[in-house]
């Protein structure tokens, strides 16, 4: 009987062992990461970009490696295994580079996405070509979504998202959108939004001055009522609310306007993979619906956008294209209390400007809990 147990192990062992291909096919990999638009010509006087971050993830062996560009704008990743890998990088440019070549000041930064490209002995090296993308000002700083570890029941109804102003000028949240996007849509022009949810105001109600932040919570209630494990909401800024299904209403605080619902009992994220954005658009409903009864928004009135997902290693099936976010955060299993923040990349003013480079693999970090109307980074708890 004994010995039956430890062949089973021993059986169970061997199964779940990986199989390590053998040493010889290992290969160097060089990357050239490649700006065509000048504004890397405009500094250094070549398209070759230096001092940029990379990132490469296999997608067999589920390993990411990260390394940054020289000054002739290549890395070598040294001992790859052939496989089909996924490439991103991603560099700020300074405000007076963009200045120098547009004419006028903007918060851009260059990002490269190339996903699912075979490398092999023959092919082992990838030229990255950068895009221009603009870094919003009004941010999504943090997206509380994987719900509370079960005590005694798995919880998700804490979910929350904070906004930051990332900038020196006061915003006001008055008709801003908040919106989740369908997955598998190829489309050039337009996001699918399964729910849309607006602020109410009517244009200067709602104020957000540089630095500061708002909450939105999916309901506005201490839920550790409910859970000893989940958080308290009850100070929250605003929170979702949907009529007929038994949602809760928190009398002071004031609800988002509900623009697109398709289905759920109240505009929840999903634990495990979404992408959220922060849209503003004069009419919400000029373009219409998509025929799975999506509501169908410009990319262009898309301020901010952040994809995460549980498993980072699929990042060739992505729901935001490379000019909203060209990675992805999380990387963590539903109901371990755990959320996403942006990191700080300065600060300003005496207030933190934080990272948007429009590459959420890059500009987000896991909390281990999350942080409620403050940054980790900033001297929390
Ligand atoms: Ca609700
Ligand atoms: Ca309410
Ligand atoms: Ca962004
Ligand atoms: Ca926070």
């Amino acid at each position: 009987m004994k010995l039956n147990l430890i062949i089973f192990v021993c059986l169970m062992i061997a199964c779940t062992e990986q199989v390590t291909p053998p040493e010889s096919v290992r290969l160097d990999l060089t990357v050239t990461v490649i700006d065509t638009f000048g504004y890397t010509r405009f500094a250094t006087d070549t398209t070759l970009v230096d001092s940029a971050a990379v990132m490469v993830n296999s997608l067999t062996y589920q390993t990411a490696f990260s390394a940054q560009t020289d000054s002739n704008g290549q890395t070598c990743l040294e001992q790859m295994l052939p496989d089909k890998y996924t490439f991103s990088a991603t560099k700020r440019i300074p405000v007076e580079i963009v200045e120098g070549v547009l004419g006028f000041p903007l918060e851009l930064a260059l990002n490269g996405h190339a996903p699912n490209i075979e490398i092999d002995a023959d092919h082992n090296e990838i030229d990255l070509y950068m895009v221009p993308v603009l870094i919003g000002q009004l941010l999504i700083s943090e997206i509380y979504y994987s719900g509370a570890p079960p005590n005694p029941a798995f919880y998700f109804h804490d979910q929350f998202i904070e906004l930051y102003n990332n900038s020196g000028s006061t915003f006001y949240l008055d008709s801003l959108i908040i919106a989740d996007v369908s997955y598998g849509h190829i489309d050039e022009d337009y996001i699918h939004a399964v729910h849309a949810y607006m602020f109410p105001g009517s244009g200067a109600d709602y104020p957000l001055g540089p630095g500061q932040f708002v909450i939105v919570a999916q309901d506005a209630i201490n839920h550790l009522d409910k859970n000893p494990n989940s958080i308290d909401l009850s100070g929250a800024d605003f929170e979702y609310y949907v009529k007929g299904k038994g949602d809760v209403d928190n009398p002071d605080t004031p609800n988002m306007i509900q623009l697109h619902h398709k289905y759920g009992i109240d505009f929840l994220y999903s634990v495990m993979n979404n992408a959220i954005v922060l849209v503003k658009v004069d009419d919400p409903y000029q373009y219409g619906y998509d025929q799975f009864n999506e509501l169908l928004i410009p990319k262009t009135a898309i301020m901010d956008g952040v994809e995460y997902k549980e498993d980072l290693n699929e990042v060739d099936l992505k729901r935001l294209d490379i000019t909203i976010d060209a990675g992805l955060a999380g990387g963590f299993a539903p109901y371990t209390g755990r959320s996403i923040e942006r990191v700080i990349a300065d600060t300003k003013d005496g207030r933190a400007v934080l990272m948007d480079n429009n590459n959420s693999s890059f500009d987000f970090q896991v909390l281990d809990k999350p942080t409620i109307g403050y940054l980790w980074d900033a001297g929390g708890e």
